[in-house]
């Protein structure tokens, strides 16, 4: 009969967040209305890739180059203003913090009646963009604390643990959104039909150990020892498949399904890795946790590693606990013998 279809064709992200918290609190509200609007700029850049080759300003490059040194691309510029327009108008959050922007963009009209900050990556893996491969936009939600009149944001400079949303849309050949408020891990596929993201998976766990290995190998000669022995190991060992797409969503995706563990190690030349801290590898940590799986620098909690500057990266080893603790025993070992 129709009423399961309906049923389920109104589970709505929005409504999904009430029925999680069994509360229509103001927080609870809050946190509706933020997943809405995150929602909503999914929708607009899922929109704007679908036309990627027809539209203007999708493919190619700035020929600028951002903070973090990179090329920039035109959907980076688009998808990262695409944020802020959801969230203009909201009363909601008055910075979001970008990787594609030096300093936080403070919304005028939201300030400092915001209470919550939006940390992302807006197009993650945009070098797929091009190739009409999978890419990403990656979210972290936390509470302001205090005014930030001096638009320092130092209430940033905090761990993860302190999220009190996180997730990222998947931009595949479904366009995904999968995110945690701290009660477990779920998926909304959008329907374009619809313009709706609408509930597909509930309380997803991650299996403690899967026959994923994903890393570029190749930084093989770059990394520590430790590291080299590790997919040696995988190497020798039956069971192993290897699986890396350039983009970090994807790849964190499938290892949240089939299990494996995702790395990208420090390097001798840059011990502290590529990837950011407040919006690529905390959110991820926070929604695998949440899952049940792990997510370590290799010698401390992702989630408990505390930035000294919004742009801070950190190594990331992420993904089935087990895979975690195999190759976190690597680095230890490869300490000892130091
Ligand atoms: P490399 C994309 O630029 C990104 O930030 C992640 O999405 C991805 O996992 C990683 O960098 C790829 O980096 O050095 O392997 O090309």
């Amino acid at each position: 009969d129709y009423q399961y279809a309906l049923d389920r064709d109104s589970t709505t992200l929005a409504r999904h967040v009430l029925q999680q918290l069994q509360s229509f609190s103001p927080e609870a509200q809050d946190l509706s209305a933020l997943m809405n609007r995150i929602a909503l700029a999914g929708k607009l850049i899922a929109r704007r890739l679908t036309r990627a080759g027809l539209v203007e300003d999708a493919l190619g490059f700035t020929g600028r180059t951002n903070v973090q040194g990179e090329s920039v691309k035109k959907m980076d510029i688009f998808a990262n203003q695409v944020f802020i327009s959801a969230f203009q108008q909201s009363g909601l959050v008055c910075r979001l913090a970008s990787e594609e922007m030096e300093n936080p963009y403070y919304i005028p009209e939201n300030c400092p009646i915001g209470r919550y900050t939006l940390l992302y990556d807006p197009i993650d893996g945009s070098s797929n963009v091009d190739i009409n491969l999978n890419v990403g936009s990656i979210f972290s939600i936390r509470r302001q604390e205090g005014e930030d009149l001096d638009h320092s944001a130092k209430d940033l400079l905090q761990a993860g643990r302190n999220q009190i949303a996180a997730g990222y849309i998947l931009y595949g050949p479904s366009t995904l959104l999968v995110y945690s408020i701290g009660r477990g891990v779920h998926a909304f596929t959008l329907d374009p039909s619809l313009g709706e993201f609408i509930l597909s998976a509930e309380n997803i766990r991650i299996p403690d150990h899967g026959p994923v290995y994903s890393v570029n190998e190749g930084n093989f000669w770059q990394w520590e020892d430790s590291i080299r022995d590790y997919i040696r190991y995988v190497h020798r060992h039956e069971g192993y498949t290897a699986r890396y797409s350039g983009a970090l969503v994807g790849d964190i995706h499938r290892i949240l399904f089939q299990g494996g563990v995702f790395l990208y190690p420090g390097t001798v030349k840059k011990p502290e890795g590529k990837l950011r801290l407040l919006y690529e590898s905390a959110p991820l940590a926070f929604l695998v946790e949440q899952a049940g799986g792990r997510a370590s620098t290799g010698s401390q909690e992702i989630l408990d590693v505390i930035p000294d500057k919004l742009h801070a990266r950190t190594p990331l080893i992420i993904g089935s606990r087990e895979d975690v603790a195999l190759v976190e025993s690597f680095i230890q070992e490869g300490d000892r013998q130091k």
